[in-house]
Order: C-alpha cells, then sequence, then structure tokens
C-alpha cells in the first residue's frame, strides 16, 4: 500500500532534512510510544482492529489528561451547546453563541503534545444546536495569535460566509465580529476556519459540528456526536494518529454505554485533513443513514459509510443484542492509528 509506504517513511517524530531516507530503515514507532522501548517497534499497521499484540502502543490503556486538555471526548459525544435565546417582538427565537479562538497545547495521545487551534479551548469546538428558521447570531472572538474566522455549512448570504475577503474577511488577533443567518436547511452541518493555508487552519483544530434540528423535531433518542479528525504531530502533512472527537482509542478504553431499547442517533462529521476519505463501520448491526441529516428518509440501510472531508451524515439504529460492539474506521491504518472504539449495549 503506497500511503502504508509513505507514513513508514514519515511518521517517526524526527526533525531534519535528509533524515526520510534513513527512516525506511528503522523500525517504526508511533510518536506516542514516548519513553516505550525498543519492543514498541513493529512492522506496520494491518492487522485485527481488536486485537493488542505486543505492539507498545497507548491501546494498552494509558490515555491522556482530559482535565488539563479541558475536555473529555466522552462529554464531547453528548455535549449540545443550545446558545442563549431571546425573543423579538413578532416572537421569532435569535439564539446566540459566543465562540472564542484560542492557541492552546493539548494532549493528543500520551505525552504527545500537540499545539492547537481551538474554538473555546476544546477539539471539535462546541456542537452548536437549534431549529430550523431560527434567527443565529455567532459572535466570534479571535484570542489566537494568527487570522481565522468561522465558515458555517448551510444556506446563508455571502457575507455571512466566514471567508476572507467577503463580509468581515478574516479577523485578525484581538478582533471580532458578528456572523448572523437563518437556521437553514434542517440538518447536520459543519462550521470550521477558512483562513488559507486552510488545510493547517482546519487540522490545528477549528471546526465543529452544527445540528439544525427539524422544525416538527425528530423522534426521541440517545444522540451522540463524532466529529472524526486527526493529528499531523510531525507536521509532514500527513496524520499520525486519527480519532472520532480527537483523543484516539478514547471510547476503547471507556466504552459508551448505551440501552437497547434505545433509538441511537449519531451525528456523523468527517473533518480529518489529508486523508482523501475517512469511514465508519458498526459491527453486529446495521443502521439507517440519513446524508447530511437534510431529510426524513434513509439512503441507505448499511453498516458502513465513507465520507470525504466536510461530509457528514445521521446514522440511527437500534442494538439487536446486548454486549459489547466496536465501531471503527474501515481503513485498516485508521482504525489501527486510534479511530476505533466499543458500544456497551445493556
Ligand atoms: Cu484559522
Amino acid at each position: 500500500m503506497a500511503s502504508l509506504t509513505r507514513r513508514r517513511l514519515l511518521a517517526l517524530p524526527v526533525a531534519g532534512a535528509g533524515a526520510a531516507a534513513l527512516h525506511a530503515t528503522i523500525p517504526h514507532t508511533h510518536p506516542w510510544d514516548g519513553q516505550a522501548t525498543a519492543a514498541g517497534a513493529h512492522d506496520g499497521h494491518q492487522g485485527d482492529p481488536g486485537a493488542t499484540g505486543d505492539h507498545a502502543s497507548f491501546r494498552d490503556g494509558r490515555t491522556v489528561d482530559h482535565r488539563a486538555n479541558g475536555f473529555d471526548p466522552h462529554a464531547i459525544l453528548r455535549d449540545f451547546d443550545w446558545g442563549t435565546t431571546r425573543r423579538l417582538p413578532g416572537g421569532r427565537v435569535v439564539r446566540e453563541w459566543e465562540l472564542h479562538a484560542l492557541d492552546k497545547e493539548i494532549e493528543v495521545a500520551p505525552g504527545v503534545r500537540f499545539a492547537a487551534w481551538t474554538y473555546d479551548g476544546r477539539i471539535p469546538g462546541p456542537t452548536l444546536r437549534c431549529r430550523e428558521g431560527e434567527r443565529l447570531r455567532i459572535t466570534f472572538v479571535n484570542g489566537s495569535e494568527h487570522a481565522h474566522t468561522i465558515h458555517f455549512h448551510g444556506i446563508h448570504p455571502a457575507e455571512q460566509d466566514g471567508v476572507p475577503g467577503l463580509g468581515a474577511g478574516a479577523i485578525p488577533p484581538g478582533g471580532r465580529t458578528v456572523y448572523e443567518f437563518d437556521a437553514l436547511p434542517a440538518g447536520l452541518h459543519l462550521y470550521h476556519c477558512h483562513v488559507r493555508p486552510l488545510a493547517e487552519h482546519i487540522a490545528k483544530g477549528l471546526y465543529g459540528a452544527f445540528i439544525v434540528d427539524p422544525a416538527d423535531g425528530r423522534e426521541d433518542a440517545d444522540e451522540l456526536v463524532m466529529v472524526m479528525n486527526g493529528f499531523d504531530t510531525n507536521f509532514d502533512r500527513a496524520n499520525e494518529m486519527y480519532a472520532a472527537n480527537t483523543i484516539p482509542f478514547a471510547y476503547m478504553h471507556h466504552p459508551i454505554a448505551v440501552k437497547r431499547s434505545d433509538l441511537v442517533r449519531v451525528y456523523l462529521v468527517n473533518v480529518l485533513e489529508y486523508d482523501l476519505i475517512n469511514s465508519f463501520h458498526l459491527h453486529g448491526n446495521l443502521f439507517n443513514y440519513f446524508p447530511t441529516g437534510t431529510g426524513k428518509t434513509p439512503s441507505e440501510f448499511t453498516d458502513t459509510v465513507m465520507l470525504c472531508q466536510g461530509q457528514r451524515g445521521i446514522l440511527e439504529w437500534r442494538f439487536a443484542h446486548p454486549g459489547k460492539f466496536m465501531f471503527h474506521a474501515h481503513q485498516s491504518e485508521f482504525t489501527e492509528l486510534g479511530w476505533q472504539g466499543f458500544f456497551e449495549v445493556s
């Protein structure tokens, strides 16, 4: 596999020109191997996603300091930010948020610190949630040392699009602006910075999910947000780790508890930079898939979906059986590098 070979060349956290040729002959270690011994070296990433083997990665149970990071991927799953609301004289709801761009060092894997750019100090940023037809006002305060924007997916005027050269354009450090538009259409969307170089501004962590509930709502469910992402920790424009909601293996160490009697609804967003596609695969069950969440008729009843960057969709299912069921990217390389987890069904 070409990408595997390339990654083997580049995945070592070693800087310096001319080193790449040497890397090919050195046993590959993950950046998060840290102080692990040479026993952690291995030949590649292929294999059973559920197997631990003799691979000295942090799949052995080590994890990051969620408290120091200021966010926990388990909390992010069910953390919906409804902002604050007020009513206009005509009765229409105005929903408001204030988002801050903040430069912040985040431990993305045990001992691996990443100089991230964040919305509100977390990756992904807050999951903004509203109802179809409301008026939305998002105040953006740039507390970063770099210029940024918030570009929302959805329907809105050009000057509210959060791209350089239109409307408020790129917001300089210390600057602020207000994005204002109607919540349209109902569905699952996302937001991210749109300042060039775009890949860097996204890969550094400036993105989040944006949910517009249909005016007539959705069926009650246990709702979960999964933003599929990855991190390039050695600045070679390739990811060294993959995850849903930032921290690799988080849901392997602590499975997501769900009830067999509940409808499970996953809001799945792919923001992964540098790789052309990402995917989600569920074990032991199939789900209804609603692309972009804009329709109420599923496009597919399946156990695997593939998404390019910016693509998203809603997954719904009920577990047929109790027990532990894996979910993971169905690119084995991504799986091995962190994008895998368990549901624990009771
Ligand atoms: Cu930016």
